[in-house]
């Protein structure tokens, strides 16, 4: 007997893998593999039930032989180890980043003779339902807040991404690249205080209020699952700062990073030209677990920020703070500095990890950018923030428009480079 392989990454099952399964059967025993946790957050939904239960589900199915696990997006290791006469697929990979798996999988089979059966998509009103229904679970509070969680224990980084309105949500949430034979996306935002108020044109010092900030994240959360850091600032008051976190805690927001200074807060890439104060240990530390104490789950992370490498009070200092927030109950340390060069951050992570193998590292390499996620990875980071490169992007683009539409009196000479209308208005989904 032939074998018809085909992987599935879904969670519930629709009228389209039946079909799926119904021709693969033509050809052969079907063996269906279950995609991996690791391999389907960087290139399709994250899964609201576990592997086990993926694979329980696919067995139960009628018409299959078996289920295996196949650990990466390209087949390589499974056509190798099972050697199928035929891949079974729907058709609707022929464009964008999932070509680069069509074709992975052609060369693979053409090595031996096996055959790529090519099943088309079924597009129904059902299994249009479906896909939403999934899609709204994945954006309850519910889901959304213990993601991040999950998603440390998943990943070797934790990959985010800034986002300050619903269209920015959306480029964080859609966003899937093909490199290198690889699929990625990010997997989570970073609601940013630096961003958000450059968006409302109001200098990043805390001027934008909570209220305000709440309303930026409810913009994103509309339309999008992924979860969501916020950039909390100093936490401002203690007594106001618990309730905060209940406010956030009940949105589902995943986390909230605060940092250890206070008074007017300036930004950190100022570092030490403008005047800022860093709060005592002991302020701090008791910020962090009045937080903890208000918390009502166990999903929601509050990460202490350190400002010390900023500052320039020395990395003795920032490694005790580091200890002193871990201990009053912090989830996660975020260490920041403004150098070029990665020295310093690299030895925090390193010296930090000597005493402390699990509490979560976070990083935002702003201004140490040439370092990628992977030797952060071996350095022991769990989250690196992208924190405004969004925003850096998009405000040079639209100022050159502006500037050359007042240049030519027209804007013939500027429309090369913009989105086509005909792409903008169907840039966002309908229901
Ligand atoms: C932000 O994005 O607002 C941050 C990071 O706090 S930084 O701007 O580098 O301080
Ligand atoms: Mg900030």
């Amino acid at each position: 007997m032939k074998t018809a392989y085909t992987v599935f990454c879904t969670d519930i099952i629709h009228d389209g893998h039946r079909n799926i399964i119904e021709q693969a059967r033509k050809y052969g025993d079907v063996v269906i593999g279950a995609l991996s946790d690791e391999a389907l957050i960087r290139y399709n939904k994250f899964p609201t039930i576990s592997l086990e239960e993926r694979i329980q589900l696919y067995k139960s199915l009628d018409g299959v032989k078996d289920v295996i696990v196949q650990n990466d997006i390209m087949y390589n290791h499974v056509i190798e180890s099972l050697h199928p006469d035929y891949v079974v697929h729907g058709d609707n990979w022929k464009n964008g980043p999932e070509r680069a798996i069509r074709e992975n999988v052609l060369s693979l089979l053409n090595e031996y003779g096996g055959e790529l059966i090519e099943v088309p998509y079924t597009y129904n009103p059902a299994v249009k339902k479906i896909d939403q229904q999934l899609k709204e679970k994945l954006a309850m509070p519910e889901y959304r807040r213990k993601r991040l969680r999950q998603l440390i224990e998943m990943t070797p980084i934790v990959k985010v991404m800034e986002a300050h309105s619903g269209l920015t949500g959306l480029i964080v949430e859609k966003t899937v690249v093909e490199h290198d034979g690889k699929l990625d996306q990010f997997d989570a935002m970073w609601v940013s205080s630096l961003c958000d108020s450059t968006a409302k044109g109001k200098p990043d010092i805390e001027l934008v209020d909570m209220s305000s900030r709440l309303r930026t994240i409810d913009d994103i959360m509309e339309v999008t699952t992924k979860p969501i850091i916020l950039d909390g600032d100093t936490g401002g008051l203690t007594e106001h700062f618990v309730y905060n976190v209940r406010t956030l805690e009940r949105m589902g927001v995943s986390a909230v990073i605060i940092e250890d200074k206070t008074g007017l807060k300036k930004n950190s890439l100022f570092g030490t030209e403008v005047e800022q104060t860093q709060a005592s240990i002991k302020e701090f530390s008791a910020k962090i677990s009045a937080g903890k104490e208000a918390q009502l789950t166990d999903d929601f992370m509050i990460i202490a920020r350190i400002e010390s490498l900023i500052l320039e009070k020395g990395m003795e200092d920032a490694l005790t703070r580091a200890s002193a927030f871990t201990a009053a109950g912090a989830d996660g340390i975020m260490i920041h500095s403004r150098k070029k060069d990665p020295q310093e951050i690299l030895e925090f992570c390193d010296r930090f990890r000597e005493t402390d193998k699990k509490t979560p590292i976070v990083v935002v390499p702003s201004s140490f950018n040439s370092v990628r996620e992977e030797e952060f990875s071996r350095h022991g980071v769990n989250i690196v923030i992208y924190a405004n490169q969004l925003t850096r992007s998009a405000f040079p683009a639209m100022q050159k428009t502006a500037e050359d539409i007042l240049k030519y009196h027209r804007a013939k000479e500027v429309d090369d480079r913009l989105m086509p209308i005909k792409e903008i208005i169907t840039l966002i989904d309908e229901l």
